[in-house]
């Protein structure tokens, strides 16, 4: 851990109680005028510390900004997923400096986030708005020992990760439609890009791309009905960095489960939250429509299909409509 990191750390767990400036050296190992050095350059950044004679130094409120120490300074110790992380002001796409990466042989569990991007994408090439500062955009390199089929459980893991972070962090009950979006009261508040490079048989990397439109408040004319953000349903601002967190927290666990082979019981919660199983669906693939209800997933994460014709159809993408 950087100093800042570990400063952060030490302040956020001593919380209104404050900690002492010697207690603060020793427990960062440095002498107090580097303490104070740090202390000084994080209130550059906006970080509001507080220092008294009786308390010593007390975090009282952190900026809305993404600050890769003190991502770190919210995780676990003992974590894969943002054992390393990244922050850049602008990218293309996180996706693609990941995906730089994973070829450059970086070890799975990097975090890149941008505070925006300029190529933003969803699936299929569509475009994803990332506005400057109002929203996450990130993703993670993982390399699992999954077949390729089995993919599409990290998106699962995925949805089931960010859903669980979006209701620990704010009061809105999200809700994940197959495959990859998440929404509240209908609309589209965060979207799952999955890449991945593989063998015959065997995941080489996956890159998972992650979008949540924390604070967006305006979208262009022809999203506005069909995606929101935290912020508008929730009619309050969230500090950026306690959702990222959350939710690299809750991606940290389920990949572990997935790593474990426990998909089955994370495909439970992913089930009670869905809102696509047991309703009639359109799927779009391509040129391609398909009819029928979703039924359940299977051991992969791909969709069941019972089909107007009363056959079982496995569905790995596509997009799907639920019929009213
Ligand atoms: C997705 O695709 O939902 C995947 C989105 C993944 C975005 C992240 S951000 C970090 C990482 N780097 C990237 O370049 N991408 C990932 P899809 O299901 O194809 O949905 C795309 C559609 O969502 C678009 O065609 C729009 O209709 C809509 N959309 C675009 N921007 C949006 C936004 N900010 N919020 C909600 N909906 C949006």
């Amino acid at each position: 851990m950087t100093l800042d990191a570990q400063i952060l750390s030490a302040l956020r767990h001593a919380g209104a109680d404050g900690i002492g400036a010697a207690t603060l050296a020793l427990r960062i190992r440095q002498d107090s005028a580097v303490v104070t050095q740090h202390v000084s350059q994080l209130r550059d950044l906006g970080y509001e510390i507080e220092s008294t004679p009786h308390f010593g130094f007390r975090l009282v409120s952190v900026p809305d900004l993404l600050h890769a120490d003190d991502l770190v300074s919210r995780l676990s110790p003992h974590r894969i997923v943002g054992r390393d992380i990244q922050v850049f002001q602008q990218t293309s796409s996180t996706n693609d400096v990941v995906e730089k990466m994973a070829r450059d042989g970086v070890a799975e569990g990097v975090v890149v986030f941008a505070e925006s991007q300029t190529k933003g994408r969803g699936r299929l090439g569509r475009r994803w708005i990332s506005p400057a500062g109002q929203g996450l955009w990130f993703s993670v390199l993982l390399r699992p020992k999954l077949p390729p089929a089995s993919v599409t459980q990290l998106t699962i893991a995925t949805a089931t990760a960010v859903a669980r972070a979006i209701r620990t962090q704010t009061e809105l009950t999200p809700q994940i439609k197959w495959p990859n979006d998440i929404l509240v009261r209908g609309k589209k508040v965060a979207g799952i890009l999955t890449e991945l490079s593989a063998e015959l048989d065997q995941v080489r990397y996956v890159v998972i791309g992650i979008g949540v439109d924390v604070n967006v408040n305006d979208f262009p004319p022809e999203l506005a009905g069909v995606a929101t953000s935290l912020a508008s349903e929730a009619g309050r601002h969230f500090v950026r960095a306690e959702i990222a967190a959350a939710i690299l927290h809750e991606l940290d666990v389920d990949y572990a489960r997935i790593k474990r082979g426990e998909f089955t019981a994370l495909a439970e919660e992913w089930e009670q939250h869905c809102i696509t199983l047991g309703r009639r669906v359109q799927i779009h693939i391509g040129e391609r429509t398909m009819s029928g209800r979703a039924e359940s997933l299977d051991n992969d994460g791909a969709l069941l299909l019972r089909t107007d014709h009363g056959h079982l159809e496995r569905i790995v993408g596509g997009d799907v409509t639920i019929e009213k």
